[in-house]
């Protein structure tokens, strides 16, 4: 087998058999808390509750506030790279604002948006590699007589399914197949 062969294989063995990045840790909040994740600075008019309901299990986040303020909810993890997003469940009530980001450093992409319906937003991270990220969801109000809420759920990875990588990719295997027939024949 040329060395051109053996590349192509590792190439495709690592492509396949590499985790793209660490779990995100209870992004359902199914262990009824808020384990893996840290939470914002609480008092008497804001808090961050785990309850029942949701859009994923049994139980999901609820930021709440009484009066002007915000408070978040935010969890860190390790990607390596690929054709992935972050996806999650969100919807707000009340005078509530909510910002829900990824970012490392100092790059951030947003979700501002957020009805009163529970909703799938995605997050990109294929431009980023090897590298630390965070996320975060910030619930905030304006007025000290505003009260409104955030609801989080089913924060995960999910795979883009984006035609050009998967092209990309099929030429790849083909590629790597035609050469090893024919390294046979
Ligand atoms: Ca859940």
């Amino acid at each position: 087998m040329e060395m051109r062969q053996i590349v192509c294989l590792a190439g495709l063995g690592a492509l396949l058999a590499c985790p793209a990045w660490s779990d995100i840790i209870n992004g359902s909040f199914e262990t009824s808390d808020f384990t893996g994740w840290s939470v914002g600075a609480q008092s008497w008019y804001n808090e961050a509750l785990v309850v029942p309901g949701g859009t994923d299990g049994d139980w999901h986040a609820f930021i709440h506030l009484w009066s002007n303020g915000n408070l978040h909810v935010a969890q860190n993890f390790d990607f390596t790279a690929g054709p992935y997003a972050l996806a999650f469940d969100a919807w707000i009530e009340g005078d509530a604002h909510a910002v829900a980001s990824v970012w490392e450093h100092t790059t951030a992409q947003s979700v501002v948006d957020f009805g009163p319906t529970p909703t799938t937003y995605v997050l990109d991270l294929s431009r980023y590699s090897n590298q630390t990220l965070a996320f975060a969801f910030e619930v905030s109000t304006d007025r000290d007589t505003d009260e409104g809420a955030g609801h989080l759920d089913n924060v995960r990875i999910v795979e883009i399914p984006e035609p050009g990588t998967l092209m990309m990719l099929s030429f790849g295997l083909v590629t790597c197949a035609v050469r090893i027939r024919r390294s046979v024949l």
